[in-house]
């Protein structure tokens, strides 16, 4: 052999050496759960019998019978998820009631007793079916909890749910995720066989991620927003905690534990209407295109994947506001994606791995996150800098690590080269699969990037920059107690003109005025009304509309104690808690006039740390506010804890001067106090 062929065989079998000497940092991903994150975005659809009974939560006794979409397509629902960008499509084959979607052997409450396709339907095998069509992953979500089956809450149950299971898992064809919901808000206490479950999912479908508030393949983000924590490690302990009211800290599940024992990803699950299942009356409740793109931002943008729900409608059929709204969402974040501008850089950066060929600068920029650049074992810090001749300018930032060998990143910065000064425009923490900085425009020659600390060598895949399209922001419509509308635009410079029939606001509306100076056209609404209002700028561009109805203001009402005015002042922000500790609480309003009721409403408190959520309600109404009698309304606010939305409850049109609204239970066991942030009547 030649000396230069010798030389050549030991530097190739350097190379291949060094080719496999990124030591894999912690936990690591299965296969599975890397591809599961490369989906990002995926479709949630809640169906049932509550699509026709306007509820969240069944109680498992309602007549199968109603449940009867007369122009079910699945290839809508997949056509619709397939357009909007999304990758696949999970399902509730069975939520609490018990419902099946399929004929299964093991229940009586199914679309066999239904009135759909004569019982001789099957919602699981036409949506599988549509999946494998328009090429999307299939899931399955099965609730544990069962407020129908007879066996639930004894010995036996666990078994039935595995058979359950077992139906599902082996008839449909593959299935990429396994949603186990752990909401159990029941008497009834089932102790869960998890080892039972999983074994049946793996058996079936090895390569299947379950969800779970623990896992194993991917956790609960801790909220149903959709939105991570900015700190998002996809590792997390597990060790104590199990799926449901035994999860770990609603701060674990929205950041992750550094370090923690298991590679746990989070994944983000939210409705694009307030409530999970369609509702007639939330078809103008559709979630804007800007609250759609913080989602977006806060899930797939923070090192999780996004699961939107998209309730069907009682034809059986995506109903066109959401779809709508798909497809406008799309259309932006094509368009905020287009034109990766880190292509047409010069990259360069310090502290490069030698010696493995798979390490590369060009990998960077290459489009794909399958191929990756590092540095020197012992470099935990590194700039990464994007030289370009001419400036430009962008507004995003995408950074994405190879996850296969674990995740490292500490904390990162952000540089741009301004009057020859390096000047800091964002600093944080976690990266992981992927992370998008939403920012001002910049313009610059230079970008810098900058690891600041890692928990070993970084392996970063992409770095990617953009000029996402400016939009307007969605004019907020409030009103306060005294019934005066303000409407008010984050985006500067702009006419917010607006209406009060429920028509489509033009240039030609009034015009809200927004600078001081201009003369104020008072919008009163105490007796309640519809205000629609959009934002046009100078350039011709426009807002989305944003609707908001409102009933009778609490303009001339008192309430008891005179210390809870916050339940009743039009802010939604202040919050009465109740002063004694111990449930029952309760609150008496005087409406100050004879009102015709047909409902009332409960705003609970919302948003971090949101104490005093109330589960158990009884609400009566009297005349003279000593007469009670029955109440008019009394139950429990499903699914309140997780999601603490408005609550509207219709009752028997009475007429009424006092409403009495008496919390009955907790939404969390824990809690001794109620807070109400609002509470009102329905009269229209
Ligand atoms: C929760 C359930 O209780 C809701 O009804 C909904 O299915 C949501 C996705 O998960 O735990
Ligand atoms: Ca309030």
């Amino acid at each position: 052999m030649k000396k230069s062929t010798l030389l050549l065989a030991g530097l190739l079998g350097f190379n291949m050496a060094m080719a496999q000497d990124i030591k894999p940092y912690g936990a690591l991903p299965s296969k599975a759960q890397v591809a599961w994150n490369d989906l990002e975005y995926y479709m949630f659809i809640h169906f049932g019998p509550n699509t026709f009974t306007n509820k969240e939560w069944g109680h498992g006794d309602e007549d199968p019978k109603v449940f009867n979409p007369t122009h079910l397509d699945a290839r809508q629902w997949a056509r619709t998820a397939k357009l909007a960008g999304m990758k696949g499509i999970v399902i509730t084959a069975k939520h609490h009631d018990g419902f099946c979607l399929w004929p299964s052997k093991y229940s009586t409450h199914t679309v066999r007793e239904s009135a759909w396709k004569n019982g001789k339907g099957d919602v699981l095998k036409e949506l599988s079916a549509a999946c494998k069509e328009y090429g999307l992953k299939f899931g399955v979500y099965l609730s544990p909890w069962d407020r129908n089956h007879p066996e639930y809450g004894t010995a036996t149950y666990n078994q039935v749910f595995a058979n359950t299971l077992t139906e599902v898992l082996s008839s449909y064809g593959p299935v990429f995720e396994q949603w186990f919901d752990g909401a159990n808000g029941g008497n009834i206490k089932q102790p869960y066989d998890w080892n039972l479950f999983h074994s049946v999912v793996y058996k079936h479908q090895p390569n299947a991620v379950i969800f779970s508030d623990v896992g194993p393949g991917c956790r609960w983000v801790g909220n149903e927003n959709g939105i991570a924590g900015t700190t998002n490690w996809s590792t997390l302990n597990v060790k104590g905690f199990s799926p449901g009211a035994g999860g770990p800290s609603t701060k674990s599940l929205n950041e992750g534990n550094e370090d923690g024992e298991q590679w746990i990803p989070a994944e983000c699950d939210v409705s694009i209407r307030p409530g999970w299942f369609y509702s007639p009356e939330t078809n103008d409740k559709v979630k804007s295109v800007s609250t759609l793109l913080d989602i977006y931002y806060g899930s797939v943008g923070r090192n999780g994947n996004l699961i939107l729900n998209v309730p069907v409608d009682r034809d059986g059929l995506i109903h066109p506001n959401d779809s709508t709204r798909l497809m406008e969402l799309r259309k932006v974040l094509d368009a905020s994606f287009k034109d990766n501008l880190a292509k047409k850089a010069v990259v360069t950066a310090t502290n490069t791995r030698s010696g493995n060929a798979a390490v590369k600068i060009a990998n960077l920029t290459d489009g794909t996150n399958a191929t990756y650049w590092a540095t020197a074992d012992d470099a935990k810090t590194t700039a990464i800098t994007l030289t370009y001749q001419k400036p430009v300018t962008f507004n995003r930032v995408v950074l994405q690590e190879y996850i296969a060998l674990g995740q490292r990143v500490q904390n990162f910065s952000v540089e741009i080269l301004e009057n020859g000064q390096w000047k800091e425009i964002a600093k944080e923490t976690t990266i992981g699969h992927k992370r998008i900085l939403r920012l001002p425009d910049y313009t610059t020659t230079q970008v810098r990037i900058n690891i600041l600390d890692a928990k070993a060598a970084p392996v970063i895949s992409e770095v990617q920059l953009y000029k996402a399209p400016g939009l307007l922001a969605t004019p907020q419509i409030a009103r306060g107690k005294d019934g005066n509308v303000t409407i008010t635009c984050a985006s500067a410079d702009v006419d917010i003109r607006y209406t009060l029939d429920g028509t489509a606001p033009t240039q030609q509306s009034p015009k809200y005025p927004v600078a001081k100076k201009e003369q104020v056209v008072a919008v009163v609404l105490p007796r309640g009304g519809v205000v629609k209002a959009k934002a046009f700028s100078k350039d011709g561009s426009s807002s989305e509309t944003v609707k908001a109805s409102f009933d009778v203001a609490p303009a001339k009402w008192s309430v008891l104690p005179a210390d809870a005015s916050a339940a009743i002042d039009g802010d939604a922000g202040t919050i009465y808690n109740t002063d004694a500790t111990k449930y029952p609480h309760e609150l008496q309003v005087d409406l100050g006039e004879l009102l015709s009721l047909k409902g009332f409403t409960y705003l609970p408190p919302a948003g971090d740390g949101a104490k005093g959520v109330v589960y158990g309600y009884a609400f009566y109404v009297s005349a003279d506010g000593k007469n009670w009698g029955n109440p008019v309304a009394s139950g429990q606010f499903a699914n309140i804890k997780n999601n603490p939305v408005l609550q509207s409850v219709p009752f028997k049109a009475t007429k009424a001067r006092y409403i009495r609204f008496v919390a009955v239970s907790p939404a969390s066991e824990s809690d001794t106090q109620a807070g109400i942030a609002e509470l009102g009547v329905i009269t229209r």
